[in-house]
C-alpha cells in the first residue's frame, strides 16, 4: 500500500473517522504466494476437530505398573493389574472438564497392547486383569459413545518389544494391529502416530509404510484426523501446554514431511530414558517471511498436548505435583486461546482411575472457565463497520455462530469494527475467531477502547485462526473497537467477545 495512504489511514484510525475513507484504498497488494496461503483450506474432518477445541489423552499401560516413562522390552505381562478399572471415569472427568473428544494409548514404545490384538501375546490377554478377558480400548470406545463424546488411539509405530521390528514384516504385523483399531471399536476420530523413533529389539530401526498406514486409515475410517506423524495434525512442538502468540494452519509442505515430524520429536537418549524436547519448538512456522519462498502450503494445524502431571504416566510420586486449576486455565488460554487444540493428558493410576486430585485440579479449571464465559458482555451490542459492506452484516460476530461472519469484501484487508455496549461494562478477555472455513488471513489486530474520551490500546495481537483469547487488565469502557491491521485477504471476522473473569 502507498505509504501516503498508510499514514491517512493511521491518522484517521485515531480519530476513529475510518468510515471516511473509500474502500478501495483499503486494498493492498500481496505476493501471489501470500494470497494463495489466504484461500487454503481446511479439509471436513480438520473443521470437526479443530471444533472440538479440548481433548484428553490417556497414558496407561504397563508403564503404569512399573512406574516408568519409557518401558523395557518384553516385561512379564502379569504386571498389568488395575485393581478397579473404570473407564467411564476417565471420559466423565474429560467431558465433566469441557472436553470433546479422547485420545487413549492402545500401545506405547514398549509394545504392550491395551486390547487383545489377534497378532501378539504381549498384551492385555495375558495379564491377570478380568482373566485376561479384559480390553481397555473397548471399554474407553463404549464410555466415549455412552457419554457423547469423540474417541481416538494413540499408536506408537516405534515397538521396542517386536521381533518383527525392523524387518518388512513389521509393517504388515502394525497394519493388522492398526485395522483391528479401526475396525472393532466403532467412530474414530483421531489417530496418534507418535514421532519418537528408535532402535528396536534387533538394533534395527524400521523404515515405515506411512503410505501404507495413512491409506489404511482413511480406507476404515475416512472421517479421523491422522495426528503428529500424519498429514492432519501437526504436533506444536513442546509439551509445556503453550502455543505459538503467531500460529498460522497454513505452513510450508516441509513441516508436513515425516522425516521433519521424526527429526523433532523425542529422540531415543540410548539408555531409554525419556528426553523432554524442549529444543523443539520454532517460533515462526507460516507468517510471510517463512511462507514467501514455498512452493506448496498445507492446511497443517496445531495440537498442544501437556500433561497434568510431569509425567505421561502414572508415577506416586507425583501425586503432589498435579497442576492447579489456575495453571490449567494459564495453558488453556495459551492454548485453544492460540489457534490450536489441547491434548490434555490425565494418567489414569494403579487402581485404573483417574486420581481424585486431578479430577479435582480439572473441576476448578472448569468453574474458572465457566464463570469467564458465561455472558459475552458484548453480545447486546451495536456494530459498525468501515469501510462499510451491505452483502454482511456486521451483527454476525455476536451471534455465537462462527459460519456466520462479517467481512470487508475481496481485496480489502484493513477494516475497523466498532461496538457500542450500551452501557459501561467492564471486561478482561477478548475472544475473537476468524471464518476459518475460508482459511486463515488476519496477520496484525488491536482492539481499543473508549475511555475519557479518548481511544485507547487495551490488548493486540497477531494471527486469530480458529480462535484467539487475550487476558488483559479489568477494563471499564462503553465502546471498543476491533481494527484489523494486516491480513493476507479480506479478513471474515465471525466471532467478538468480551469477558470478564472471576475477581
Ligand atoms: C512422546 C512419547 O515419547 C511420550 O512418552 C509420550 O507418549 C508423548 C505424548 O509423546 O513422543
Amino acid at each position: 500500500m502507498h505509504l501516503f495512504v498508510k499514514y491517512m489511514i493511521k491518522q484517521l484510525l485515531k480519530i476513529g473517522l475510518l468510515a471516511l475513507i473509500p474502500a478501495s484504498l483499503f486494498s493492498q497488494d500481496v505476493p501471489a504466494i501470500v494470497k494463495k496461503a489466504a484461500y487454503i483450506q481446511p479439509s471436513p474432518r480438520q473443521v470437526a476437530w479443530q471444533e472440538l477445541e479440548f481433548t484428553c489423552f490417556y497414558h496407561f499401560g504397563i508403564n503404569t505398573f512399573t512406574n516408568r516413562e519409557w518401558g523395557l522390552p518384553n516385561q512379564d505381562p502379569g504386571l498389568f493389574n488395575p485393581s478397579s478399572l473404570d473407564a467411564a471415569q476417565w471420559i466423565r472427568a474429560a467431558k465433566g472438564a469441557g472436553a470433546k473428544g479422547v485420545v487413549v494409548v492402545a500401545k506405547h514404545h514398549d509394545g504392550f497392547c491395551n486390547w487383545p490384538s489377534k497378532y501378539t501375546d504381549y498384551s492385555v490377554k495375558k495379564s491377570p486383569w478380568k482373566k485376561g478377558q479384559g480390553d481397555v480400548i473397548a471399554e474407553v470406545a463404549k464410555a466415549c459413545r455412552e457419554l457423547g463424546i469423540k474417541f481416538g488411539f494413540y499408536l506408537s509405530p516405534w515397538d521396542i518389544s517386536s521381533p518383527l521390528y525392523g524387518t518388512e514384516e513389521y509393517n504388515v504385523y502394525f497394519k493388522n494391529q492398526l485395522r483391528e483399531l479401526l475396525t472393532n471399536y466403532g467412530d474414530v476420530a483421531e489417530v496418534w502416530f507418535d514421532g519418537a523413533c528408535g532402535e528396536g529389539p534387533n538394533g534395527k530401526k524400521q523404515v515405515y509404510d506411512w503410505p501404507g498406514y495413512y491409506k489404511l486409515v482413511r480406507q476404515l475410517q475416512p472421517n479421523a484426523v491422522i495426528a503428529v506423524m500424519g498429514p492432519d495434525v501437526r504436533w506444536v512442538g513442546t509439551e509445556s501446554g503453550y502455543g505459538r502468540e503467531t500460529e498460522w494452519s497454513v505452513v510450508p509442505v516441509g513441516e508436513a514431511t515425516q522425516q521433519q515430524i521424526a527429526e523433532s520429536s523425542q529422540q531415543n537418549p540410548g539408555n531409554g530414558t525419556f528426553k523432554p524436547p524442549d529444543d523443539m519448538y520454532r517460533e515462526d512456522l507460516g507468517s510471510r517471511g517463512q511462507i514467501i519462498t514455498a512452493d506448496t502450503l498445507v492446511w497443517f494445524p496445531s495440537e498442544v498436548d501437556v500433561s497434568i502431571r510431569p509425567g505421561w504416566f502414572y508415577h506416586k510420586n507425583e501425586d503432589s505435583l498435579v497442576k492447579s486449576p489456575e495453571n490449567l486455565v494459564d495453558i488453556y488460554f495459551s492454548s485453544i486461546g492460540r489457534n490450536s487444540v489441547l491434548l490434555l493428558n490425565l494418567p489414569p493410576d494403579t487402581r485404573g482411575l483417574i486420581p481424585e486430585n486431578d479430577v479435582k485440579s480439572l473441576q476448578g479449571m472448569r468453574n474458572i472457565l465457566e464463570v469467564t464465559f458465561q455472558v459475552n458482555l458484548a453480545e447486546n451490542g451495536d456494530v459498525t463497520a468501515s469501510p462499510e459492506n451491505p452483502a454482511f452484516d456486521p451483527r454476525n460476530i455476536l451471534d455465537w455462530d462462527n459460519k456466520t461472519y462479517w467481512t470487508p469484501g475481496p481485496g480489502v484487508f484493513t477494516c475497523m469494527l466498532e461496538i457500542d455496549l450500551k452501557e459501561i461494562k467492564t471486561f478482561d478477555r477478548l475472544l475473537l475467531q476468524e471464518n476459518f472455513r475460508n482459511g486463515q488471513r488476519v496477520e496484525s489486530f488491536i482492539m481499543e477502547a473508549l475511555i475519557d474520551n479518548e481511544w485507547k490500546e487495551i490488548t493486540k495481537g497477531t494471527t486469530i485462526g480458529y480462535k484467539r483469547l487475550l487476558r488483559f487488565s479489568p477494563v471499564k469502557a462503553q465502546k471498543v473497537r476491533l481494527t484489523i491491521l494486516s491480513s493476507r485477504e479480506n479478513p471474515e471476522i465471525a466471532s467478538f467477545g468480551l469477558f470478564k473473569s472471576p475477581d
